[in-house]
Protein backbone atom coordinates (compact mmCIF):
# COMPACT_ATOMS: atom_id res chain seq x y z
CA UNK A 1 0.00 0.00 0.00
CA UNK A 2 1.36 3.64 -1.11
CA UNK A 3 2.21 5.62 2.00
CA UNK A 4 -0.42 8.50 2.70
CA UNK A 5 0.58 12.26 2.79
CA UNK A 6 1.05 12.42 6.49
CA UNK A 7 3.27 8.88 6.27
CA UNK A 8 5.01 10.74 3.69
CA UNK A 9 5.85 13.62 5.92
CA UNK A 10 7.26 11.71 8.54
CA UNK A 11 9.54 9.95 6.79
CA UNK A 12 10.89 13.18 5.33
CA UNK A 13 11.43 14.24 8.70
CA UNK A 14 13.22 11.22 9.95
CA UNK A 15 15.33 10.71 6.72
CA UNK A 16 16.21 14.37 7.31
CA UNK A 17 16.92 13.45 11.05
CA UNK A 18 19.09 10.33 10.11
CA UNK A 19 21.03 12.62 7.47
CA UNK A 20 21.91 14.64 10.99
CA UNK A 21 22.42 12.44 13.13
CA UNK A 22 25.12 10.31 10.51
CA UNK A 23 27.26 13.92 10.82
CA UNK A 24 30.75 13.62 12.07
CA UNK A 25 30.99 17.52 11.56
CA UNK A 26 33.36 16.89 9.03
CA UNK A 27 31.29 15.09 6.42
CA UNK A 28 28.00 12.94 6.84
CA UNK A 29 29.16 8.88 7.13
CA UNK A 30 27.30 6.35 4.88
CA UNK A 31 25.81 4.53 8.11
CA UNK A 32 25.51 5.15 11.81
CA UNK A 33 28.39 2.51 12.78
CA UNK A 34 29.73 -0.10 9.75
CA UNK A 35 30.98 2.70 7.59
CA UNK A 36 32.43 5.54 9.45
CA UNK A 37 34.92 7.20 6.61
CA UNK A 38 33.63 8.82 2.96
CA UNK A 39 32.50 6.60 0.70
CA UNK A 40 32.69 8.36 -3.15
CA UNK A 41 29.35 7.51 -4.28
CA UNK A 42 27.37 7.34 -0.94
CA UNK A 43 28.55 11.39 -0.65
CA UNK A 44 27.30 11.80 -4.02
CA UNK A 45 23.52 10.55 -3.38
CA UNK A 46 23.50 12.47 -0.21
CA UNK A 47 24.61 15.69 -2.11
CA UNK A 48 21.62 15.04 -4.55
CA UNK A 49 19.44 15.17 -1.07
CA UNK A 50 20.96 18.08 0.33
CA UNK A 51 20.60 19.81 -2.97
CA UNK A 52 16.72 19.87 -1.83
CA UNK A 53 16.91 22.11 1.36
CA UNK A 54 20.64 22.70 2.50
CA UNK A 55 22.78 23.71 -0.73
CA UNK A 56 25.79 25.04 2.03
CA UNK A 57 25.86 21.76 3.50
CA UNK A 58 25.46 19.93 0.32
CA UNK A 59 28.53 21.87 -1.09
CA UNK A 60 30.26 21.03 2.09
CA UNK A 61 30.12 17.22 1.67
CA UNK A 62 31.24 17.70 -2.43
CA UNK A 63 34.08 19.92 -1.40
CA UNK A 64 35.39 16.94 1.74
CA UNK A 65 35.10 14.87 -0.74
CA UNK A 66 36.98 16.45 -3.53
CA UNK A 67 39.69 16.75 -0.89
CA UNK A 68 40.76 13.69 -1.31
CA UNK A 69 41.49 13.66 -4.70
CA UNK A 70 44.63 11.90 -6.32
CA UNK A 71 47.30 14.23 -8.28
CA UNK A 72 46.50 11.68 -11.32
CA UNK A 73 42.91 12.81 -10.84
CA UNK A 74 41.75 9.43 -9.08
CA UNK A 75 38.82 9.90 -7.13
CA UNK A 76 39.27 7.42 -4.65
CA UNK A 77 36.49 5.21 -3.41
CA UNK A 78 36.91 5.38 0.46
CA UNK A 79 38.80 8.83 1.91
CA UNK A 80 40.00 8.51 5.97
CA UNK A 81 40.17 12.65 6.56
CA UNK A 82 39.04 11.13 10.25
CA UNK A 83 42.04 8.19 10.83
CA UNK A 84 41.77 4.94 11.56
CA UNK A 85 38.28 3.12 12.74
CA UNK A 86 36.80 -0.08 13.78
CA UNK A 87 36.02 -0.41 9.71
CA UNK A 88 38.20 -2.98 7.50
CA UNK A 89 40.29 -1.97 5.62
CA UNK A 90 41.82 0.70 8.06
CA UNK A 91 43.69 3.10 5.94
CA UNK A 92 46.88 2.27 6.33
CA UNK A 93 45.98 -1.21 4.43
CA UNK A 94 46.33 0.39 1.40
CA UNK A 95 49.84 1.66 1.34
CA UNK A 96 48.57 5.05 -0.28
CA UNK A 97 50.16 7.67 1.81
CA UNK A 98 53.57 7.86 0.30
CA UNK A 99 52.99 7.85 -3.39
CA UNK A 100 54.25 10.85 -5.16
CA UNK A 101 51.04 11.01 -7.24
CA UNK A 102 48.60 9.77 -4.48
CA UNK A 103 46.33 11.21 -2.14
CA UNK A 104 46.75 14.49 0.12
CA UNK A 105 45.93 11.75 2.97
CA UNK A 106 45.16 8.12 3.37
CA UNK A 107 42.54 6.92 1.12
CA UNK A 108 42.01 3.54 -0.54
CA UNK A 109 43.53 3.03 -4.13
CA UNK A 110 40.58 2.32 -5.99
CA UNK A 111 37.61 4.29 -7.24
CA UNK A 112 33.47 3.70 -7.09
CA UNK A 113 31.19 4.61 -10.35
CA UNK A 114 31.18 8.47 -10.68
CA UNK A 115 27.77 9.62 -9.82
CA UNK A 116 29.74 13.24 -8.58
CA UNK A 117 29.15 15.02 -11.51
CA UNK A 118 25.20 13.93 -11.60
CA UNK A 119 24.95 15.57 -8.36
CA UNK A 120 26.82 18.63 -8.72
CA UNK A 121 24.69 19.20 -11.62
CA UNK A 122 21.74 19.40 -8.76
CA UNK A 123 23.40 21.62 -6.82
CA UNK A 124 23.20 23.97 -10.05
CA UNK A 125 19.84 23.73 -10.81
CA UNK A 126 18.83 24.48 -7.55
CA UNK A 127 21.11 27.98 -7.14
CA UNK A 128 22.71 28.39 -10.41
CA UNK A 129 26.03 29.75 -8.45
CA UNK A 130 28.65 29.61 -10.99
CA UNK A 131 31.73 30.56 -8.86
CA UNK A 132 30.94 27.04 -7.10
CA UNK A 133 30.72 25.68 -10.11
CA UNK A 134 34.16 27.00 -11.49
CA UNK A 135 35.41 25.89 -8.58
CA UNK A 136 34.58 22.14 -8.93
CA UNK A 137 34.31 21.62 -12.90
CA UNK A 138 38.05 20.81 -13.33
CA UNK A 139 38.37 18.63 -10.46
CA UNK A 140 34.91 16.53 -11.84
CA UNK A 141 36.66 17.09 -15.65
CA UNK A 142 40.31 15.47 -14.29
CA UNK A 143 38.54 12.26 -12.34
CA UNK A 144 36.49 11.87 -15.79
CA UNK A 145 39.82 12.45 -18.10
CA UNK A 146 41.29 9.89 -15.44
CA UNK A 147 38.68 6.98 -16.07
CA UNK A 148 39.34 6.70 -19.66
CA UNK A 149 43.09 7.09 -19.48
CA UNK A 150 43.43 4.68 -16.17
CA UNK A 151 40.62 1.95 -16.82
CA UNK A 152 40.89 2.39 -20.83
CA UNK A 153 43.92 2.84 -21.93
CA UNK A 154 43.72 1.15 -24.98
CA UNK A 155 40.39 3.75 -26.57
CA UNK A 156 37.26 1.06 -26.63
CA UNK A 157 35.04 3.65 -25.19
CA UNK A 158 34.32 1.70 -21.78
CA UNK A 159 35.99 1.57 -18.83
CA UNK A 160 37.11 -1.37 -17.19
CA UNK A 161 36.70 -1.67 -13.24
CA UNK A 162 40.14 -3.93 -11.69
CA UNK A 163 38.57 -4.64 -8.30
CA UNK A 164 34.54 -5.39 -7.70
CA UNK A 165 34.32 -2.81 -5.18
CA UNK A 166 35.05 -0.40 -8.28
CA UNK A 167 31.21 -1.40 -9.01
CA UNK A 168 30.15 -0.56 -6.16
CA UNK A 169 27.94 -4.09 -6.11
CA UNK A 170 30.78 -6.09 -4.27
CA UNK A 171 30.11 -9.53 -4.24
CA UNK A 172 27.39 -9.74 -6.92
CA UNK A 173 27.20 -12.81 -8.98
CA UNK A 174 27.86 -10.99 -12.02
CA UNK A 175 31.94 -11.33 -10.93
CA UNK A 176 31.60 -14.82 -9.69
CA UNK A 177 33.31 -16.20 -12.74
CA UNK A 178 36.03 -13.59 -13.16
CA UNK A 179 36.96 -13.93 -9.66
CA UNK A 180 36.86 -17.90 -9.85
CA UNK A 181 38.96 -17.56 -12.27
CA UNK A 182 41.47 -14.77 -11.60
CA UNK A 183 42.28 -17.31 -8.06
CA UNK A 184 42.49 -20.50 -9.34
CA UNK A 185 46.11 -20.37 -8.59
CA UNK A 186 46.18 -18.31 -5.49
CA UNK A 187 48.55 -19.37 -3.10
CA UNK A 188 47.76 -17.86 0.55
CA UNK A 189 50.87 -16.09 0.93
CA UNK A 190 49.56 -13.62 -1.84
CA UNK A 191 47.05 -12.85 0.55
CA UNK A 192 47.72 -9.95 2.69
CA UNK A 193 47.00 -10.79 6.77
CA UNK A 194 43.69 -9.24 7.12
CA UNK A 195 40.53 -9.21 10.00
CA UNK A 196 37.54 -8.43 8.88
CA UNK A 197 35.27 -5.89 11.24
CA UNK A 198 32.10 -6.05 8.88
CA UNK A 199 30.36 -9.04 10.48
CA UNK A 200 30.90 -7.11 14.03
CA UNK A 201 27.70 -4.92 13.17
CA UNK A 202 25.88 -7.10 10.74
CA UNK A 203 24.72 -10.49 10.64
CA UNK A 204 27.08 -12.78 8.63
CA UNK A 205 24.55 -14.52 6.48
CA UNK A 206 23.77 -10.82 4.95
CA UNK A 207 27.55 -10.00 4.29
CA UNK A 208 30.03 -11.44 1.30
CA UNK A 209 31.80 -14.72 1.95
CA UNK A 210 35.08 -15.09 3.71
CA UNK A 211 36.16 -16.41 -0.13
CA UNK A 212 34.80 -13.38 -1.53
CA UNK A 213 37.36 -11.32 1.27
CA UNK A 214 40.20 -13.66 0.37
CA UNK A 215 39.62 -11.96 -3.34
CA UNK A 216 39.18 -8.96 -2.12
CA UNK A 217 42.34 -8.61 -0.56
CA UNK A 218 44.29 -10.30 -2.86
CA UNK A 219 43.49 -8.09 -5.44
CA UNK A 220 44.58 -4.91 -3.11
CA UNK A 221 47.64 -6.97 -2.41
CA UNK A 222 48.81 -7.18 -5.48
CA UNK A 223 47.90 -3.47 -6.69
CA UNK A 224 49.76 -2.03 -3.37
CA UNK A 225 53.04 -4.06 -4.37
CA UNK A 226 52.67 -2.62 -7.78
CA UNK A 227 52.51 0.97 -6.24
CA UNK A 228 49.31 1.79 -7.67
CA UNK A 229 50.87 2.73 -10.92
CA UNK A 230 47.95 3.06 -13.63
CA UNK A 231 49.34 1.69 -16.47
CA UNK A 232 50.94 -1.34 -14.28
CA UNK A 233 47.84 -2.10 -12.90
CA UNK A 234 45.81 -1.70 -16.31
CA UNK A 235 48.22 -4.29 -18.15
CA UNK A 236 48.60 -6.56 -15.29
CA UNK A 237 44.90 -6.44 -13.35
CA UNK A 238 44.25 -9.81 -12.78
CA UNK A 239 40.73 -8.40 -12.80
CA UNK A 240 39.74 -6.55 -15.93
CA UNK A 241 35.71 -6.07 -16.14
CA UNK A 242 33.45 -3.41 -18.75
CA UNK A 243 30.93 -2.80 -15.64
CA UNK A 244 27.82 -2.33 -17.13
CA UNK A 245 26.73 0.15 -14.11
CA UNK A 246 29.76 1.93 -13.97
CA UNK A 247 30.03 2.53 -17.42
CA UNK A 248 26.06 3.56 -17.69
CA UNK A 249 26.43 5.60 -14.44
CA UNK A 250 29.71 7.79 -16.35
CA UNK A 251 27.52 8.31 -19.67
CA UNK A 252 25.11 9.57 -17.56
CA UNK A 253 27.72 12.09 -15.72
CA UNK A 254 29.43 12.96 -18.75
CA UNK A 255 25.93 14.19 -20.29
CA UNK A 256 25.51 16.20 -16.94
CA UNK A 257 29.21 17.58 -17.20
CA UNK A 258 28.67 18.60 -20.74
CA UNK A 259 25.58 20.81 -19.37
CA UNK A 260 27.79 22.13 -16.91
CA UNK A 261 30.45 22.81 -19.18
CA UNK A 262 28.35 24.66 -21.46
CA UNK A 263 27.32 26.50 -18.32
CA UNK A 264 30.97 27.71 -17.97
CA UNK A 265 31.07 28.59 -21.48
CA UNK A 266 33.90 25.76 -21.65
CA UNK A 267 35.03 23.96 -24.69
CA UNK A 268 32.73 20.38 -24.38
CA UNK A 269 34.06 18.68 -28.02
CA UNK A 270 36.27 16.34 -25.18
CA UNK A 271 32.87 15.29 -23.44
CA UNK A 272 31.25 15.11 -26.49
CA UNK A 273 33.41 12.30 -28.33
CA UNK A 274 33.64 10.40 -24.94
CA UNK A 275 29.88 10.30 -25.21
CA UNK A 276 29.62 9.36 -29.18
CA UNK A 277 32.28 6.84 -28.47
CA UNK A 278 30.40 5.45 -25.71
CA UNK A 279 27.60 5.40 -26.82
CA UNK A 280 28.94 2.51 -29.85
CA UNK A 281 30.58 0.69 -27.58
CA UNK A 282 27.80 0.07 -25.55
CA UNK A 283 26.53 -2.09 -28.12
CA UNK A 284 29.24 -4.39 -27.64
CA UNK A 285 27.82 -5.44 -24.42
CA UNK A 286 24.05 -5.87 -25.83
CA UNK A 287 22.83 -9.68 -25.66
CA UNK A 288 20.03 -9.71 -28.31
CA UNK A 289 18.67 -13.55 -26.83
CA UNK A 290 18.69 -12.56 -23.63
CA UNK A 291 17.17 -8.58 -23.62
CA UNK A 292 19.69 -7.10 -21.68
CA UNK A 293 23.37 -5.73 -21.52
CA UNK A 294 26.20 -7.58 -19.83
CA UNK A 295 29.53 -6.74 -18.17
CA UNK A 296 32.17 -8.17 -19.97
CA UNK A 297 35.58 -10.15 -18.75
CA UNK A 298 38.10 -8.70 -21.13
CA UNK A 299 40.39 -11.06 -19.53
CA UNK A 300 38.59 -13.96 -21.19
CA UNK A 301 37.09 -11.42 -23.84
CA UNK A 302 33.51 -12.71 -22.78
CA UNK A 303 30.59 -11.78 -21.82
CA UNK A 304 29.48 -12.31 -18.21
CA UNK A 305 25.37 -13.54 -18.37
CA UNK A 306 24.16 -12.81 -15.23
CA UNK A 307 20.32 -11.26 -15.19
CA UNK A 308 21.02 -8.84 -12.69
CA UNK A 309 19.24 -5.14 -12.08
CA UNK A 310 22.61 -3.59 -13.04
CA UNK A 311 22.15 -5.98 -16.58
CA UNK A 312 19.22 -3.08 -17.18
CA UNK A 313 21.34 -0.07 -16.02
CA UNK A 314 21.67 1.32 -19.65
CA UNK A 315 18.51 2.73 -19.39
CA UNK A 316 19.38 5.58 -16.90
CA UNK A 317 20.73 6.78 -20.17
CA UNK A 318 19.64 7.20 -23.87
CA UNK A 319 22.07 5.27 -25.54
CA UNK A 320 19.64 2.35 -26.02
CA UNK A 321 16.96 2.24 -29.18
CA UNK A 322 13.74 2.04 -28.52
CA UNK A 323 12.95 -1.77 -29.12
CA UNK A 324 16.31 -2.14 -26.76
CA UNK A 325 14.14 -0.44 -23.83
CA UNK A 326 11.35 -2.40 -24.56
CA UNK A 327 13.14 -5.34 -23.96
CA UNK A 328 14.90 -4.14 -20.67
CA UNK A 329 11.20 -2.81 -19.66
CA UNK A 330 9.97 -6.01 -20.13
CA UNK A 331 12.65 -7.94 -17.54
CA UNK A 332 11.77 -5.36 -14.83
CA UNK A 333 7.60 -6.13 -15.20
CA UNK A 334 8.37 -9.60 -15.00
CA UNK A 335 7.10 -11.36 -11.86
CA UNK A 336 9.27 -14.27 -12.17
CA UNK A 337 12.23 -11.87 -12.58
CA UNK A 338 12.06 -8.32 -11.36
CA UNK A 339 8.60 -7.46 -11.28
CA UNK A 340 6.14 -7.64 -8.45
CA UNK A 341 5.24 -11.39 -7.86
CA UNK A 342 5.40 -14.09 -5.18
CA UNK A 343 7.92 -11.78 -3.86
CA UNK A 344 6.08 -8.50 -3.77
CA UNK A 345 8.75 -5.66 -3.28
CA UNK A 346 10.61 -4.05 -6.39
CA UNK A 347 13.57 -3.90 -7.34
CA UNK A 348 15.49 -7.10 -6.59
CA UNK A 349 19.37 -6.83 -7.89
CA UNK A 350 19.55 -9.89 -9.41
CA UNK A 351 16.54 -11.96 -11.00
CA UNK A 352 14.18 -13.87 -8.40
CA UNK A 353 14.94 -16.85 -11.21
CA UNK A 354 18.35 -16.76 -11.61
CA UNK A 355 20.47 -19.34 -9.92
CA UNK A 356 22.48 -17.22 -8.00
CA UNK A 357 19.71 -15.32 -6.57
CA UNK A 358 19.82 -15.11 -2.52
CA UNK A 359 17.34 -13.12 -0.93
CA UNK A 360 18.99 -11.90 1.81
CA UNK A 361 22.65 -11.93 0.97
CA UNK A 362 24.33 -8.24 -0.09
CA UNK A 363 24.52 -7.46 -3.58
CA UNK A 364 22.98 -10.87 -4.81
CA UNK A 365 19.42 -10.57 -4.14
CA UNK A 366 18.00 -7.87 -1.55
CA UNK A 367 16.34 -4.67 -2.55
CA UNK A 368 18.99 -1.71 -2.62
CA UNK A 369 17.34 1.80 -2.53
CA UNK A 370 20.26 3.30 -5.03
CA UNK A 371 19.06 0.87 -7.62
CA UNK A 372 15.62 1.50 -7.05
CA UNK A 373 16.33 5.36 -7.69
CA UNK A 374 18.26 4.78 -10.42
CA UNK A 375 15.21 2.79 -12.09
CA UNK A 376 12.60 5.43 -10.86
CA UNK A 377 14.21 8.39 -13.00
CA UNK A 378 15.07 5.95 -15.54
CA UNK A 379 11.45 4.84 -16.16
CA UNK A 380 9.85 8.50 -15.27
CA UNK A 381 12.42 9.50 -18.77
CA UNK A 382 10.90 7.05 -20.68
CA UNK A 383 7.66 7.70 -20.34
CA UNK A 384 6.91 4.67 -18.40
CA UNK A 385 5.47 7.02 -15.39
CA UNK A 386 3.06 4.09 -13.78
CA UNK A 387 5.99 1.73 -13.43
CA UNK A 388 8.14 4.30 -12.14
CA UNK A 389 5.83 5.54 -9.66
CA UNK A 390 5.36 1.40 -8.51
CA UNK A 391 9.20 1.52 -8.05
CA UNK A 392 9.11 4.79 -5.91
CA UNK A 393 6.07 3.80 -3.89
CA UNK A 394 7.78 0.19 -3.18
CA UNK A 395 11.09 1.85 -1.90
CA UNK A 396 9.24 4.27 0.33
CA UNK A 397 7.06 1.31 1.94
CA UNK A 398 10.40 -0.37 2.84
CA UNK A 399 11.55 2.04 4.06
CA UNK A 400 8.80 2.90 6.71
CA UNK A 401 8.46 -0.53 7.40
CA UNK A 402 11.74 -1.34 8.22
CA UNK A 403 13.63 1.98 8.85
CA UNK A 404 17.06 3.29 7.21
CA UNK A 405 18.16 0.16 6.52
CA UNK A 406 21.42 -0.95 4.20
CA UNK A 407 18.75 -3.57 1.66
CA UNK A 408 15.79 -5.13 1.85
CA UNK A 409 14.44 -8.78 1.37
CA UNK A 410 12.60 -8.50 -1.46
CA UNK A 411 9.71 -11.37 -0.22
CA UNK A 412 8.80 -9.65 3.04
CA UNK A 413 10.57 -6.29 3.08
CA UNK A 414 12.77 -7.19 5.94
CA UNK A 415 15.42 -5.52 6.68
CA UNK A 416 19.27 -6.35 6.13
CA UNK A 417 22.39 -4.97 6.40
CA UNK A 418 23.69 -2.06 8.02
CA UNK A 419 21.41 -0.02 10.28
CA UNK A 420 21.00 3.89 10.15
CA UNK A 421 22.10 3.74 5.94
CA UNK A 422 22.77 7.47 4.63
CA UNK A 423 21.80 7.03 1.12
CA UNK A 424 18.18 5.11 1.64
CA UNK A 425 17.47 8.00 3.94
CA UNK A 426 18.73 10.66 0.96
CA UNK A 427 17.36 9.10 -1.91
CA UNK A 428 13.61 8.56 -0.26
CA UNK A 429 14.35 12.53 0.37
CA UNK A 430 14.41 13.33 -3.65
CA UNK A 431 12.04 10.74 -4.11
CA UNK A 432 9.67 12.70 -2.14
CA UNK A 433 11.16 16.54 -2.71
CA UNK A 434 11.03 15.85 -6.24
CA UNK A 435 9.34 18.37 -8.17
C1 LIG B 1 33.44 -1.60 0.54
C2 LIG B 1 29.53 2.27 1.86
C3 LIG B 1 29.87 1.16 0.88
C4 LIG B 1 29.12 1.31 -0.46
C5 LIG B 1 29.29 0.09 -1.34
C6 LIG B 1 28.86 -1.14 -0.54
C7 LIG B 1 29.70 -1.25 0.74
C8 LIG B 1 32.12 -1.53 1.34
C9 LIG B 1 32.07 -2.69 2.31
O1 LIG B 1 29.56 -0.09 1.51
O2 LIG B 1 31.04 -1.54 0.37
O3 LIG B 1 33.56 -0.47 -0.27
O4 LIG B 1 32.85 -2.65 3.29
O5 LIG B 1 31.29 -3.62 2.15
O6 LIG B 1 28.97 -2.29 -1.30
O7 LIG B 1 28.51 0.22 -2.51
O8 LIG B 1 29.60 2.45 -1.11
O9 LIG B 1 28.14 2.36 2.01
Amino acid sequence: MPLDAQQKQKLLENAKALLTANDTGEFIKPSTSQYPHIWNWDTAFIVIALSHYDIPQAKKEVDALLAGQWKTGLLPHILYPNGASDYFPTPDFWHTENLENGPPYPTSGLTQPPVLATAVKAIFDKGGDKDYLASVYPKLLAWHRWLYSARDPEGTGLVSIIHPWEAGTDNSPRFDEAMQNLTQNLKPENVPAFQRKDKNHVNPDERPLQEDYIRFMYLIGFYRERNWDDAVLYNEAPLLVQDILLNSIFYKANQDLLILAEELGEDTQEIQDWLDKSKAAFQTLWDEDAGMFFDKDMKQDKLLKISSIQALSPLMTNLSSKAQVKRMVAHLENPESFGSGDAPYMLPTIAKDEDYFEARRYWRGPIWINMNWFFWKALKEHGYTELAEKVKDHSLELIHKSDFVEYYDCRDGSACGAAGFSWSAALAIDMLMDA
